[in-house]
């Protein structure tokens, strides 16, 4: 059992006052903080071993590329992928679920055919099926949400029908960034698979908050972003079935993954080179080997436990505001680390302006969840997001805040 306590002395950004106050960083889906160890890995690399990978005969080239390819396979093993070449580095998420709709979409997708989403996703595993759909003719159908504040998560009784035989591929999120709602996917990919659907996971607020197998997921692909798992910016990766990934054509083109360019035909290197043109993030990617050593060391299930436990006190003592309006689910377990709330008279902006002042950030928006928010009549929410390195002291402080905040506003 980790100590709590302790970790927060890994994270050295967290050892600063903001406006005059200790600050109380709650804006963790957004993106998390770095221990010390990613940081350091990722300098050393440049100051010991930078060179580009898989191009070289010379010992730094070597070492990179050795370095790269390890990273490779510690994801792999994070995830419990059975092949790191079903890894594929990518920038994020984001990336992922393009090149995905881009590559698996181009290759099988057609007039009449139907990719399946739900509404609570996130732009990122909405608009790249848009931009497919337009360009091979297929629609997209959605998995609604029940209730008001949207506490009944998917209509899980619908599934099956929307499940038709037209259905081709269905994408979903692990866990909704703006609701804090888990789903259930293995459940989801079962139901899929049993009609040979393929599956396509966000997992972008899961991966660095719970254990991620995807074998036991049973999923087709599964898509997340280093930076929401205490790694750097700019590196995440695609899983991805051997099988499927063998079977599609390449995202871009370039340099890297060609195993014979003339000059009019190329042909293609197995994945995951064949995903990789150009030179790979390798540097970013090999800090993102050190952030899944750190988030095993502290262990994924008691992280699971630490950010659900904060957001069970959060959402108890949130609730005690007046007038609040709490998303999400309320049962317990089915929340992620995240509690999503609205004011009827005061803004989200406003909300998190107030508490900035206070040295507390938080994310007010839409979270990239536009569509959902329209159907809950809401322009936006206040998020408090929470990790590893947050207390609930924290907590207090933010209900003292929104507390105060509500006064100055409302009276
Ligand atoms: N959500 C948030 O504040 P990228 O930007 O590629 O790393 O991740 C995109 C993304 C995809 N899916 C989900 C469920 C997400 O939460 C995010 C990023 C951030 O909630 C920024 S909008």
């Amino acid at each position: 059992m980790p100590n709590w306590n302790d970790i927060r002395r890994d994270f050295p950004i967290l050892h600063q006052q903001v406006n005059g106050k200790p600050l109380v960083y709650l804006d963790n889906a957004a993106t998390a903080q770095k221990p010390r160890v990613v940081i350091d890995t990722l300098s050393r690399f440049y100051e010991r071993d930078n060179a580009n990978v898989h191009r070289g005969l010379h010992a730094l080239s070597n070492r990179a590329t050795d370095a790269f390819e390890g990273a490779r396979t510690r994801v792999a093993k994070f995830i419990n992928a059975a092949d790191s070449a079903e890894v594929i580095f990518t920038r994020g998420t984001t990336e992922s679920i393009n090149l995905v709709a881009a590559s698996w979409g181009e290759a099988n997708l057609k007039k009449g055919d139907v990719i399946l989403l739900t509404e609570m996703e996130h732009h990122s595993n909405l608009v790249p099926w848009q931009l497919i759909a337009a360009r091979t003719g297929a629609t997209l159908r959605y998995v609604p949400v029940l209730g008001a504040n949207a506490e009944g998560g998917l209509d899980l009784a619908v599934l099956d029908s929307l499940l038709s035989p037209e259905v081709k591929i269905f994408a979903f999120t692990h866990i909704s960034n703006s609701l804090g709602t888990i789903n259930p996917v293995v459940e989801l990919c079962a139901r899929a698979r049993a009609r040979g659907i393929v599956t396509v996971i966000d997992g972008a607020q899961s991966i660095g908050h719970m254990p991620v197998d995807v074998r036991a997921i049973d999923c087709d692909f599964f898509a997340f972003s280093g930076h929401k798992m205490a790694g750097v910016t700019g590196i995440g990766a695609l899983y991805g079935r051997r099988a499927l990934l063998d079977a599609m054509p390449p995202y871009q083109g370039g340099g890297g993954m060609i195993s014979n360019v003339d000059f009019f035909t190329s042909r293609w290197k197995p994945s995951p080179e064949r995903f990789e043109a150009g030179t790979p993030n390798f540097a970013d990617a090999v800090a993102l080997g050190a952030a899944c050593d750190y988030l095993d060391g502290l262990g994924r299930e008691q992280i699971a436990k630490h950010d659900a436990e904060l957001a069970a006190l959060a959402y108890q003592k949130l609730a005690t505001l007046p007038g609040i309006r709490l998303l999400g689910p309320t049962d317990p377990a089915l929340r992620s680390g995240l509690v999503s709330f609205a004011f009827p008279d005061v803004h989200a902006h406003d909300v998190v302006t107030f508490a900035d002042e206070d040295g507390i950030a938080l994310r007010g928006g839409h979270h990239c969840n536009q569509p959902m928010m329209r159907k809950l009549g809401l322009t936006g929410t206040t998020r408090a997001s929470f990790y590893v390195y947050n207390t609930p002291e924290e907590i207090d402080l933010l209900v003292a805040n929104l507390a105060k905040t509500l006064k100055f506003f409302t009276g």
